[in-house]
């Protein structure tokens, strides 16, 4: 962890009592009983929508015995889990909305461990999703190495008190490694490659389909083409802002897992049917899963 980029100044006063922390769109604080039971978490993993995030709290569950699910009780602007070491909370779409979810559910960590850093250390992060393809098809697995803004700089604040704050977006390899490692074998269709998350569905991914159209054939196909010549290899909304943050902590492992829903080269809409949608969905829940269980859960008992 770094130490510097940890925000001690108002967290380490909630750790010595002198004052709570309210994770208000949470609807918990420092203070509530509920997080007692939340203390030996060892990873947190983050999904667009609340549906995504049951599945996944009773499919941890069940692959751990049956584990107790502790739901929080506010669940109008996240959905969070907690069973068996690990926390499912949902983000929303878009960085406004995830990053406040990230910064709240970091906090919440850090109270969780007590600000130990060799315990955060041990804390892995991610986010499992949906993108759209640079060159790939739908079905695709994507596992990012950096995540950056659509003109493939990183993710930065652009007016604060001291100008423009500038993040790190990469995602560390070694745990890109270990995921791609635990998914071996698996049969699913699996790449590495930076992600560039937009503030816009339709207009900032170049979409030729939204209510407002800015951009021609010409321009999103020279778009396009710049971005895969550059290593991207999908769009999404959140990755450059999650990289960004919990690199700023220093947290040592964490990743992001998208699957494609369409290739982008090839159009905008999203038209793969429900069920192809659900494989997809499914597929990017498989390998987050196959590595979960490989950090966690001792040989023997998968
Ligand atoms: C992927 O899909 C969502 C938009 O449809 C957004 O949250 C994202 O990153
Ligand atoms: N999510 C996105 O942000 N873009 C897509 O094209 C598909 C899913």
């Amino acid at each position: 962890m770094k130490s510097e980029g940890i925000n001690r100044e108002f967290l380490d006063g909630v750790l010595t009592g002198a004052h709570p922390d309210v994770y208000y769109h949470f609807g918990v604080s420092s203070e509530d009983p509920l997080l007692e039971g939340l203390r030996d978490v060892r990873a947190v993993i983050m999904a667009g929508s609340g549906g995504r995030i049951k599945e996944f709290a009773d499919r941890w569950s069940r692959l751990n015995g049956g584990s107790e699910v502790i739901a929080f009780p506010k669940e109008d602007r996240f959905v969070t889990r907690y069973t068996a070491g690990v926390l499912f909370a949902s983000h929303g779409m878009g960085m406004p909305s995830a990053s406040i979810a990230v910064q709240e559910l970091m906090r919440m960590v850090y109270l969780l461990k007590r600000g130990d850093l060799d315990a955060l250390d041990q804390v892995f992060w991610a986010r499992v999703g949906t993108s759209g393809g640079v060159g790939l098809p739908g079905g695709t697995i994507v596992v990012s190495s950096e995540g950056l803004m659509p003109d493939l700089k990183p993710y930065r604040l652009i007016q604060g008190g001291r100008g423009s704050y500038w993040f790190d977006g990469t995602f560390p390899e070694p745990t890109r490694e270990a995921i791609l490692r635990a998914n071996d074998g698996s049969g699913l269709s699996i790449v590495s490659g930076k992600t560039v998350a937009t503030n816009e569905f339709f207009l900032e991914q170049f979409r030729l389909d939204g209510a407002i159209r800015m951009e021609t054939e010409e321009t999103k196909g020279e778009f396009l083409a710049w971005l895969h010549e550059n290593g991207v290899r999908n769009i999404e909304m959140e990755g450059a802002m999650l990289a960004a943050y919990l690199n700023s902590w220093g947290f040592p492992s964490f990743a992001m897992i998208c699957a494609v829903l369409l290739n982008r080269l090839e159009g905008d809409q999203v038209t793969s049917t429900p069920e192809q949608l659900h494989t997809f969905s499914e597929d990017s829940g498989d390998v987050l899963f196959n590595y979960l269980q490989s950090l966690l859960l001792p040989a023997g008992e998968q």
